[in-house]
C-alpha cells in the first residue's frame, strides 16, 4: 500500500476514484465539489440528484457514488464531512473510512482524497490530517484491491501540514 501526498487540483489526478467533499444533498455548489462538476460535466450533478431523490440525503460521515463524467477517474465517491463546531471529528473519520471502504468494495486499485471538511466546513488541516493517518493505519490491512491512496492538497499550507503529520504518524 502506497500513500502519496500531492499538492494540486484533485480533478487532474489519475486514480480509479476521486473523493468529493460533498454536502448531504449532493448539491455541488463550491470548493472541490464545484471544481469536480465543472471539469467532469453536469452528468455528475445529475446523477447526484437522482441518488438523493432515490435514497434521500447522505448522512454526515456517509458516502454516495456516481460516475466521473469527463474526469480521468472512473468514479466519484461523494463523502459528506462534518461542519466544524456543529458535527464532531468522529464524523470526519467516518467519511474518510467510508470513502476507502467504498473504493475497496468497488475493487478499485487507487483513490484520491481531498482534505475533507477543511474548506467551507471549517475544520483545521491538523485534525483532518490526523484522521487520515488514523484511518489509513487501521484500514490498510483489510485492503485487497486498493494499493494507492493519494491525498491531494490545494494550498501550500495544507500540503506542509499533511506531509508533516503523515510522515510522523504513518
Ligand atoms: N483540488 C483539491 N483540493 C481542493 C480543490 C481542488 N480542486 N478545491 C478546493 N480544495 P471544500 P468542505 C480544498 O470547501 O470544507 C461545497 O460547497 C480546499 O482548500 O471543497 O468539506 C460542498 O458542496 C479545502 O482544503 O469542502 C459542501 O457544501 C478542501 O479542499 C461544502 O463545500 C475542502 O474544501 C463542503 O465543505
Amino acid at each position: 500500500m502506497k500513500v502519496k501526498i500531492v499538492k494540486g487540483d484533485i480533478t487532474e489526478i489519475e486514480a480509479d476514484a476521486i473523493v468529493n467533499a460533498a454536502n448531504s444533498y449532493l448539491e455541488h455548489g463550491g470548493g472541490v465539489a464545484l471544481a469536480i462538476v465543472k471539469k467532469g460535466g453536469y452528468i455528475i450533478q445529475k446523477e447526484s440528484r437522482e441518488y438523493v431523490k432515490k435514497y434521500g440525503p447522505v448522512p454526515v460521515g456517509g458516502v454516495a457514488v456516481t460516475s466521473a463524467g469527463k474526469l480521468k477517474a472512473k468514479y466519484v465517491i461523494h463523502a459528506v464531512g462534518p461542519r466544524y463546531g456543529l458535527e464532531g471529528e468522529d464524523k470526519l473519520e467516518e467519511a474518510i473510512r467510508n470513502s476507502i471502504r467504498k473504493a475497496e468494495e468497488l475493487r478499485l486499485t487507487s483513490i484520491a482524497l481531498p482534505a475533507i471538511s477543511t474548506g467551507i466546513y471549517g475544520y483545521p488541516y491538523e485534525i483532518c490530517a490526523m484522521k487520515m493517518a488514523k484511518v489509513i493505519k487501521e484500514e490498510y490491512k483489510n485492503l485487497k484491491h486498493l494499493n494507492m491512496i493519494i491525498i491531494a492538497l490545494y494550498s501550500e499550507e495544507a500540503y506542509r501540514i499533511f506531509v508533516e503529520i503523515l510522515e510522523r504518524e504513518l
